[in-house]
């Protein structure tokens, strides 16, 4: 089980494996595959835990994908890394018939953006499966969530939902070790107004009794910090910032793109944090 890896700490890192066909070629699927896998391997390489596979993008704004296409996207790549890691892997999609497939693949984590509010079987498939679900908070969906996100109080509102998504997570028929809880950073926050409050006061969702996984790589809260960090690759900085803080919040996880740099932060932190407890 994923879990019992986990040391008090640092936190475990999960690295974002996408899978996208290549739009630049005819060899589309087939090269995002070969892209995905060869990423993967250097994410484990970097000292990855976990591995979280993808094939639709959540990002504001974005489109969803059919299930033929992502299923045709995600298998492959889960079953050629579960051959050769035993790095457990995370399937990120809403679809219960791509999680049934990607477990059969070889993950074992169900990563569920919609807090397996996807489809009407979710629950039902998740229990299943008996893999560990990651349940997500989210504000609307994707495509228009970032429109007008509204809160009284953004923590208390994102505990009490993720709460009550454990209850019927559980209700549903999922052992409570296996349930992760993530508060959803970006997904229906304002940039700044939702997104910060949510993660300077993370001690109150890790509070609920659940291991935390925390996603704040290269999202666009920090270039809303840092303005001349335009693109998502000039946000490294940031996202280490924001994995430290979830560490010193007492997260379980934390799910970046940049492996080898957090993997390092996380051990400094770590190293500090014991000499100034001893
Ligand atoms: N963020 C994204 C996707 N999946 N899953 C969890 N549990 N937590 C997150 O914060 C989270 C997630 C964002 O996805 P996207 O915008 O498509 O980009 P990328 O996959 O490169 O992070």
């Amino acid at each position: 089980m994923v879990r019992g890896m986990q040391p008090t700490r640092p936190p475990l890192v999960m690295g974002i494996v996408n899978v996208t066909p290549d739009s630049f070629s005819d060899g589309g699927r087939f090269l995002g595959r070969e892209a995905a896998l060869a990423h993967g391997r250097r994410l484990v390489a970097e000292g990855a835990d976990i591995l979280d596979v993808g094939g639709e993008s959540t990002r504001p704004g974005s489109e969803p994908v059919s299930e033929a296409e992502e299923l045709a996207r995600v298998v492959p790549v889960i079953e050629a890394l579960a051959a050769e890691t035993d790095r457990p892997i995370s399937i990120d999609t809403a679809k219960p018939a791509v999680a049934r497939a990607a477990v059969a693949a070889g993950a074992r984590i169900w990563n569920d953006v919609t807090a397996l509010r996807g489809a009407p079987d979710s629950l039902e498939v998740a229990a299943e499966l008996g893999c560990e679900v990651v349940l997500m908070h989210m504000q609307g969906e994707p495509r228009t969530m970032q429109a007008e996100p509204r809160y009284d109080d953004v923590v208390r509102e994102v505990a009490d939902f993720l709460a009550a998504r454990a209850e019927a997570t559980m209700a549903a028929g999922v052992g409570r070790e296996k349930i992760w809880l993530d508060p959803g950073v970006g997904f229906g926050k304002h940039m700044t107004r939702h997104n910060l409050p949510l993660m300077g006061r993370l001690s109150e969702i890790v509070a609920l009794g659940f291991p935390v996984l925390l996603g704040a790589s290269r999202k666009s809260f920090i270039s809303a910090l840092d303005p001349a960090a335009r693109g998502s690759d000039e946000r490294l900085g940031g996202s280490l910032a924001a994995a430290i803080a979830g560490a010193a919040s007492g997260v379980a996880a934390v799910r970046v793109h940049d492996v080898r740099e957090t993997v390092q932060a996380l051990k400094v932190w770590d190293a500090i944090a014991q000499a100034g407890a001893a």
